[in-house]
């Protein structure tokens, strides 16, 4: 054999491309996008829904989620508790909307590639409700849910997983010698 690579040399770089494809795999996929929402997009309500329900095109992570609701001065809270993930579907309920205008649904969820996506969906209450807004301090928000999606666990996978492509490269050379 006249290879310039040894063969264990060769079974290790082969792992390792192994190793890099499955780590750039999550990045190759498109990220989770909102196919459906309840209320629609631009819809106008002569009253206010009991919850906001986004569809997505796959089921989406249950973590570091947000739904709120924004009234029409942009800074009410309409939220009555946190959001729930059932696969591709997010919910929140709501409480009775206060008044008439432009509402605005904002969303963040985590992709199933790991990937946060975010957006709004806004739409309107044609008809003032009984209801009043959650006092800010109260409001259902997430301040964790802004920081970036951690990397090490990537950067700890990748490392395993060179790591194995070397001791079976190491036992399988130390085998043919
Ligand atoms: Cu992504």
């Amino acid at each position: 054999m006249t290879s310039r690579w040894s063969f264990p040399a060769r079974i290790a770089a082969a792992l390792a491309a192994a190793g890099a494809a499955l780590l750039c795999a999550p990045a190759a996929d498109a990220h989770s996008v909102l196919v459906s929402s309840s209320p629609s997009a631009d819809a106008s309500l002569a009253s206010g829904p009991a919850e906001a329900v986004l569809e997505f095109n796959e089921p989406v992570e249950n973590r570091f989620t947000e739904l709120s609701v924004l009234g029409p001065d942009g800074a009410s809270h309409w939220e009555a508790g946190p959001a729930s993930v059932v696969d591709a579907r997010v919910s929140a309920p709501l409480r009775p909307l206060g008044p008439a205008g432009g509402y605005t649904i904002r969303y963040r969820v985590t992709s199933a590639d790991g990937h946060p996506v975010s957006g709004t969906v806004p739409f309107r209450l044609t008809v003032a409700g009984p209801g009043g807004a959650v006092p800010a301090a109260t409001a259902v928000t997430r301040p964790d849910a802004d920081g970036p999606v951690p990397l090490w666990p990537w950067i700890t996978g990748g490392a395993v997983l060179l790591g194995t492509g070397y001791a079976v490269a190491r036992r399988l050379g130390r085998a043919h010698a």
